[in-house]
Order: structure tokens, then C-alpha cells, then sequence
């Protein structure tokens, strides 16, 4: 692994108010793929607008149901990893400290994270497609064709699809957060999707440091303060039990 600069501790330890952003990338260790990573990510085998945009949902509640069912059964097979089990251990150290997060796996709330705001909803939560309310459905992994609402429309995975908004309280907390951390941790996101990928610019627009883990060269690499270049389930723990010690 490489070794961890001293200026990302020290900060790290110093400041007060800290905001985490997680991508995909923070859960391949443990077995969720990515999105994009050549090869193995998700949009190797799927084109994102015949799975995760409204109208592939309106056109075919079948098949975009059945990779959402697909995904279920990778996520119901997982556990959190090193990474989430460390940002949880973090949480109490900081006055103000917010973890944002662009997936919806639930893993960081099931590692102890308190304080999460998912911004691209929960795949464990379903919603009805006609009038858009939270429906209390009891999921079953295997369950190939999606349900219906009381009223009659199918039912949809309560996440976020390309030209959907955000849910709105989740973004504006993320706003708010960001605007007033002294460091905002970015582990294991492309930096492609917007709006999440405009936190790490305010952040920096705010004059927070910002800090990237990722094994990868991304958007963000250009104008974060550092990147530490490994996996997540690695260099998280050792920078949390730095910041802790
Ligand atoms: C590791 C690792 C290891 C590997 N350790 N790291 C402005 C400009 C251009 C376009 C837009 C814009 N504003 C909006 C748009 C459109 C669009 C967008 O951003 N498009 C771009 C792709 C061009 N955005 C939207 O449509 C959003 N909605 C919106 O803006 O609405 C506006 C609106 C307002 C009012 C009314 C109506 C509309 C919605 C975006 C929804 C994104 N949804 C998805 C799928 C749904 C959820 C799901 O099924 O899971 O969310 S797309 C997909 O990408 C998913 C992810 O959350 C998201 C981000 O991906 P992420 O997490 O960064 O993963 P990867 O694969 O990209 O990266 C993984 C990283 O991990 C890599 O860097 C690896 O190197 C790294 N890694 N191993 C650490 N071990």
C-alpha cells in the first residue's frame, strides 16, 4: 500500500467538520461491482438507458426490473467491508460529519454509519411509478416481474434514474454539509454523475481539502489537494486508525 502523506492525517485529525462522498468503487470489496470500470463495471454488459432511465422503465417494467432483481441478489449475497466498517468508526470523532453517498446498497447504514444521506435512493425500498409514493412491499429475492401498487401502476425500485431528480432534503443536506466541512473524503467514485460529482468542486470552491481514494485516475484527481491511489478496503482503514490514534 502506499504510504499515507502526513498533510492528509494531520488535516484529517485537526479539522472538525468533515464530509465523506462514496461511489461504487467503495463497495467492489466487497463483491458489488462498479459502474464503468472497463470490464467488470455494470455498463460493460447493460447500456444505462435501457435499465436506469424512467422511459426504459415505462417500456420494458420487465427487464428493468429483473436487473434491479439481479443487482438485489449481489447485495443481499454481500457485507459491508473494511471501508465501511472504518467511516463508520470516524463518525464520533468529527463535531459535524455527514456521509454521502451515491449508492444504494444500504451497506454503510448496515456497517454503523449514522449519519447518511444516499442520494441515489435504496434498493430495498420500492415506490409506486404513478404517484410516486414509498409503498411498504415485502421484497423477495427471485421475484422476476415487478409488483403492483394498490392502484394498479407497477411498482419501481426507489432509486434515482438518469434525468430523475435527486431526492430533494438528501441534496440540499449534501449542499449544506459540503459548504461548511474543512474535508471532504472522496473514496471510490468516478466523478461523472451529476449532480453528486459537483460536491468535491464546492467542497473545494469552500476551500475544504479534498482528499480522493481511488485506484484509478478521475475527474476528481485534477483538482482534489491529494489522492491516495489503492483500493478502499485498504487505505480507508489505515487512514481512519491514523486519524484515531
Ligand atoms: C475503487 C475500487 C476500490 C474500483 N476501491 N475505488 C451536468 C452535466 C452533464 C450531465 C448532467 C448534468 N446534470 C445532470 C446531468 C445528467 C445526468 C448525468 O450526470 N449524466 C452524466 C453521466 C453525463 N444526471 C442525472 O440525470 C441525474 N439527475 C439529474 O441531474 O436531474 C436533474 C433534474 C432536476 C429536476 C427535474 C428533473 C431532473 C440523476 C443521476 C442518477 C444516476 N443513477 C445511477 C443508477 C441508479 C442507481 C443504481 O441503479 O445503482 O447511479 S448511474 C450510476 O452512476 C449510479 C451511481 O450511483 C452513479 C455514480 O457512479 P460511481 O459510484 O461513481 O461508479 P463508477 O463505476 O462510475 O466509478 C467507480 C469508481 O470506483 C472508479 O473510479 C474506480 O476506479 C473506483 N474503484 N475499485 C476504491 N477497490
Amino acid at each position: 500500500m502506499e504510504r499515507l502523506p502526513v498533510e492528509v492525517i494531520r488535516s484529517l485529525k485537526s479539522a472538525r467538520r468533515c464530509v465523506i462522498l462514496t461511489g461504487a468503487g467503495v463497495s467492489v470489496e466487497s463483491g458489488i461491482p462498479t459502474f464503468r470500470d472497463a470490464e467488470t463495471g455494470l455498463w460493460t454488459d447493460f447500456k444505462p438507458e435501457d435499465v436506469a432511465t424512467p422511459e426504459a422503465f415505462e417500456r420494458y417494467p420487465e427487464r428493468v426490473w429483473g436487473w434491479y432483481e439481479h443487482r438485489r441478489r449481489i447485495i443481499a449475497g454481500a457485507a459491508p467491508n473494511a471501508a465501511h466498517y472504518a467511516l463508520a468508526r470516524l463518525e464520533d470523532y468529527y463535531e459535524e460529519f455527514c456521509l454521502v453517498t451515491q449508492n444504494i446498497s444500504g451497506l454503510h447504514r448496515a456497517a454503523g454509519s449514522r449519519n447518511v444521506l444516499e442520494l441515489h435512493g435504496n434498493i430495498w425500498r420500492t415506490r409506486c411509478s404513478r404517484e410516486g409514493k414509498i409503498v411498504d412491499y415485502r421484497l423477495t429475492i427471485g421475484e422476476v416481474k415487478p409488483p403492483r401498487c394498490a392502484c394498479g401502476a407497477y411498482l419501481r425500485p426507489d432509486v434515482v434514474w438518469f434525468g430523475e431528480p435527486l431526492p430533494q432534503e438528501e441534496l440540499s443536506q449534501a449542499y449544506d454539509a459540503t459548504a461548511r466541512c474543512q474535508v471532504l473524503l472522496s473514496i471510490g467514485t468516478s466523478g461523472v454523475v451529476q449532480p453528486s460529482a459537483s460536491l468535491p468542486v464546492l467542497a473545494r470552491q469552500a476551500e475544504a481539502l479534498v482528499i480522493e481514494v481511488n485506484p484509478e485516475t478521475t475527474s476528481i484527481s485534477a483538482f482534489a489537494d491529494y489522492t491516495i491511489r489503492g483500493k478502499a478496503g485498504e487505505i480507508v482503514p489505515a487512514l481512519v486508525d491514523a486519524v484515531l490514534s
